[in-house]
């Protein structure tokens, strides 16, 4: 039995890493050890995870890229309600690069926009500014720094403009659907009707496609889920023997729910400064859900959240899709 009293002292939570030290700990004295993923994304996880993205097996970045770049106009045309002017608030903005084109093809229609990429971490929206407004110096960008929702209320509450909330990529698969539906909710609660979304959303296709991606032949999404242990031992002071740790990826065609492991590969102890967590062998860890959807679920979720489904963009292969919500 593990002391998590102890584990979660007071000494220990304070300081800028209290909130990962809390997370952490609480996640692996569950009776089933998990993780959150949200904490994957440290300068080498941002590096690994770009790496996931320019690889065969990870379809996700392609199929988007493909539909954003073909579709580009009819998705200008869907997001912008007939409004010459308006703010485009991105949640999770990451490199931007997928955004580039859209925002591209506004420039180039004489649109006035203002792009507000939101984001926590303030060196990749320093990083994306930088690269954004090296390919259009014009381009009028207000990076907000900061919590997605309070950083939305702000964008929000500077201009009575029409707004544009964009979360591409399936960051909303990371999130089980039961989040992810209080999240549009929140989102719909934030901006006015006749307002618009863009979102992302992985679909269910050949559970073998899907697994696939999730377990690269070169073994970076294993590089990229041992990344956080390495990230522990390096900011929380664990000792995480990563070679201990092996990865596994599921997925259940009838949930779509796609979920990462670490599996320990024997008995043995990681130390904390305040705390000892047993591993058992092949004891996983719970590391990131990729959650897939149909394409009546999305609307569904359209629906439910408070929105009215306008388009569904989706690639060549139907394996992705892009879709703007009315609010
Ligand atoms: C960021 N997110 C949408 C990725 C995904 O597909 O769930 C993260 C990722 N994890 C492993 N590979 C990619």
């Amino acid at each position: 039995e593990q002391n998590v009293q102890e584990a979660l002292s007071p000494t220990q939570v304070t300081g800028e890493n209290g909130a990962f030290y809390l997370d952490v700990i609480q996640g692996l004295t569950k009776e089933f050890k998990t993780l959150p993923s949200k904490y994957f994304y440290d300068k080498q996880g941002d590096r690994l995870f770009q790496r996931i993205m320019a690889c065969e097996d990870y379809y996700l970045t392609r199929c988007e890229a493909a539909i954003i770049r073909q579709q580009r106009e009819q998705i200008c045309a869907a997001i912008q309600n007939g409004e010459d002017s308006f703010d485009i608030i991105e949640l999770g903005a990451g490199d931007g690069t997928k955004t580039v084109h859209l925002l591209d093809s506004l420039a180039r229609q004489g649109k006035s926009f203002r792009y507000m990429p939101v984001d926590i971490s303030g060196n990749i929206l320093d990083e994306l500014t930088g690269n954004l407004l090296a390919q259009n110096p014009e381009l009028n960008i207000q990076p907000l720094e900061g919590e997605y929702f309070q950083m939305l209320d702000q964008a929000v509450s500077l201009s009575s403009l029409h707004k544009v909330v964009m979360f591409l990529g399936s960051n909303i698969g990371n999130m089980p659907p039961a989040d992810a539906l209080r999240f549009c909710t929140r989102i719909r609660q934030s901006i006015r009707p006749g307002d618009r979304v863009l979102i992302g959303f992985d679909l269910v296709k050949d559970p073998y496609l899907i697994r696939a991606a999730y377990s690269d032949q070169q073994g970076i999404t294993k590089a990229f889920n041992l990344n956080l242990l390495q990230r522990i031992n390096s900011e929380l002071g664990a000792d995480f023997d990563l070679d201990l740790f092996d990865h596994y990826c599921s997925y259940d065609p009838l949930t779509g729910a796609c979920k990462s492991y670490l599996v320990s590969q024997r008995k043995h102890t990681v130390t904390f400064p305040n705390a000892d967590i047993h591993f058992s062998e092949g004891e996983c860890i719970w590391m990131e859900i990729s959650q897939k959807y149909t394409l009546s679920q999305i609307n569904q979720m359209a629906v439910d959240s408070g929105f009215e489904p306008v388009s569904t963009f989706t690639d060549s292969k139907g394996w992705f899709a892009d879709v703007v919500w009315k609010a």
